[in-house]
């Protein structure tokens, strides 16, 4: 059996950082034991992700006007064509939207360099600002919202990876970084030391 050791870093008010490793506690992730670098064991809760029933993408940063985005501004077509997604992305099925036409509400600055797409696990992925325009997001299957992916999963067809196909989108935030920075995705592997 594979056992996982994630390691959470705090980052510090005075820039100063902490890494916390775990010490054995995956095989039932209810709680972790967290040993400190000063050898003192902390207690954390894994966060228990509480099913979500009220539709809400909100888009953030560095853009002209921020966007709080519920089902029926999708289905109405608000944001751009309702496409079929089987052509464009052969292995999922049901209806997207292309980010570039909300790209046209909300303006990134020209300093914004990436979109971070944040997932309500904590799972997100960021990608350069070209990458957007080819990029979806899917929010309907069956004409229902969808089940699995709610509210919206990112989809990005000629993508390096189906890793960057975030489900449960529920902020999309626009960021200046090293405009250099490839496309990348994972766990959000920061936490703040009041989340702890
Ligand atoms: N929110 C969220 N999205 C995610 C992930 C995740 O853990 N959380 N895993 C990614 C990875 S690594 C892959 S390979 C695909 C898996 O998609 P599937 O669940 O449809 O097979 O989802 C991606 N999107
Ligand atoms: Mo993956």
């Amino acid at each position: 059996m594979t056992r996982l050791i994630p390691i959470i870093t705090v980052k510090l008010a005075n820039h100063s950082t902490i890494k916390f490793r775990f010490q054995s506690c995956m095989d039932f992730p209810s709680f972790c034991d967290v040993q400190s670098p000063q050898d003192t064991y902390y207690r954390t809760g894994v966060k228990f992700q509480v099913a979500q029933d009220a539709f809400h993408v909100v888009v953030r940063g560095l853009v002209e006007r921020e966007l709080d985005l519920e089902y029926s501004d999708f289905i109405s077509g608000k944001l751009g064509p309702l496409l079929d997604v089987t052509p464009i992305v052969p292995s999922f099925t049901g209806i997207a939207t292309p980010v570039s036409s909300l790209l046209e509400i909300i303006q990134p600055l020209a300093e914004s360099t990436h979109a971070v797409f944040h997932a309500s696990d904590d799972f997100q992925a960021v990608l350069p600002k070209a990458d957007l325009q080819n990029a979806y997001l899917l929010f309907q299957q069956e004409d229902k919202p969808l089940k699995k992916g709610f509210p919206v999963r990112l989809l990005v067809p000629d993508g390096h990876s189906e890793c960057l196909n975030v489900k449960s989108v529920v902020k999309i935030e626009f960021v200046q970084t090293d405009p250099g920075q490839k496309a990348e995705f994972g766990f959000r592997n920061t936490v703040s030391p009041e989340e702890l």
